[in-house]
């Protein structure tokens, strides 16, 4: 999301040619940033007066799992509600939910709008809208269960809301990002496969799962959206991140995607936690060419890893893109470029 407030920014490190990397200052936000926590992660940030506003997922030392609001200047340094997001109800009666988590918040045409991943006889798509971070109204969820990573565009297309979701089952054992459109907030149809994972021997850090991340922003080549993706290894699933670029007036239309991930679990922070080796993209800030992507970390805090656009550009131009016989996909000449355009 685009701001005119400073964002949280640290150059790339001497000697690095890396596309994406750590804030040197890693983890952002720590488990036990508020008394109850146990662990706060996988949480949302957006430009918000003359600072920062988030909605953060915060397990409590029950590990109940809820939401949370929270403020900040720069970014970086956090005031988090110590008591969770209490909702009124929007555009339909209160509903249940045994369970809060994964949030994602964007700014459409007159207010915040939150998605996240609420219990209602398993998990499907929570949304609510606020004004000011302090009342919330609670709408009707986008979905029947299983479904996760709700994650709206910033604008409508046609008059319509747009949401990319991850529909699954509840043993986390496949899911693909599909898109749906809605009139309301409240009625959503539509529905349309955007992207699958990847068979395993073309890119296998995004074979299992994959799942939106981050609200998509547009960029001159479409919009850019990072998003997680797993794979199941002998040690469990590990959680990555990539980006995908949609076609600006059809956002169901992948335009290229990333082969080699973005960031992988490699800091200690990422390796160990509550669960290890995850990375999951929920929030990205831009300023010009300077993106902050906001990630939660093994499931126990939030950390933060900076890109340069331009840098995401080049590596997509510089090496020749070519079709390998017999594939499904466009491949790029295996490593060398980032980006893997969808035929
Ligand atoms: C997913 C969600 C995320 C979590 C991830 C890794 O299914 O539950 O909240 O970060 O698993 O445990």
């Amino acid at each position: 999301m685009s701001t005119s407030v400073p964002i949280p920014w640290q150059d790339r490190p001497e000697g690095s040619n890396e596309v994406m990397w750590r804030y040197s200052e890693n983890p952002v936000i720590g488990r036990y940033h508020i008394p109850s926590s146990n662990s706060i992660f996988n949480s949302a940030v957006v430009p918000f007066g003359d600072g920062f506003a988030g909605v953060f997922r915060c397990d409590n030392q029950a590990v109940q799992m809820n939401i949370f609001a929270g403020f900040s200047k720069d970014g970086i340094n956090w005031d988090i509600n110590h008591d969770p997001i209490v909702m009124k109800p929007g555009n339909t009666l209160m509903i249940e939910s045994e369970y809060k988590y994964d949030p994602r918040v964007v700014w459409i045409e007159d207010r915040y709008w939150v998605t996240w991943c609420n219990g209602y006889h398993g998990p499907t798509i929570g949304i609510a809208y606020t004004y000011d971070f302090k009342e919330f109204f609670q709408c009707e969820n986008a979905f029947l269960p299983f479904n996760r990573n709700g994650v709206l565009f910033p604008q409508k297309f046609d008059g319509r809301y747009a949401m990319l979701s991850r529909l699954s089952d509840n043993g986390h054992t496949f899911g693909d990002i599909y898109i749906s459109y809605s009139p309301d907030m409240k009625y959503w149809g539509e529905h349309r496969c955007v992207m699958k994972v990847t068979p395993f021997p073309q890119s296998a850090w995004q074979c299992t799962k994959v799942g939106a991340g981050s609200v998509p922003f547009l960029t001159k080549e479409g919009w850019l959206m990072f998003y997680h993706g797993v794979i199941t290894t002998c040690n469990g699933f590990r959680y990555s991140m990539g980006a995908a670029i949609l076609d600006e007036k059809d956002p169901s239309k992948v335009l290229y995607r990333t082969r080699p991930y973005l960031l992988a679990p490699a800091a200690p922070y990422e390796l160990t936690g509550d669960v290890q080796n995850v990375v999951f993209p929920c929030a990205a800030l831009q300023d010009g060419e300077k993106v902050a992507v906001y990630y939660g970390a093994a499931d126990t805090v939030v950390a933060m890893a900076l890109v340069i656009l331009m840098k995401f550009w080049s590596s997509q131009k510089k090496q020749p893109l070519i079709k390998r016989e017999n594939e499904k996909y466009f491949a790029c000449k295996y490593f060398h470029s980032i980006w893997w355009p969808v035929p």
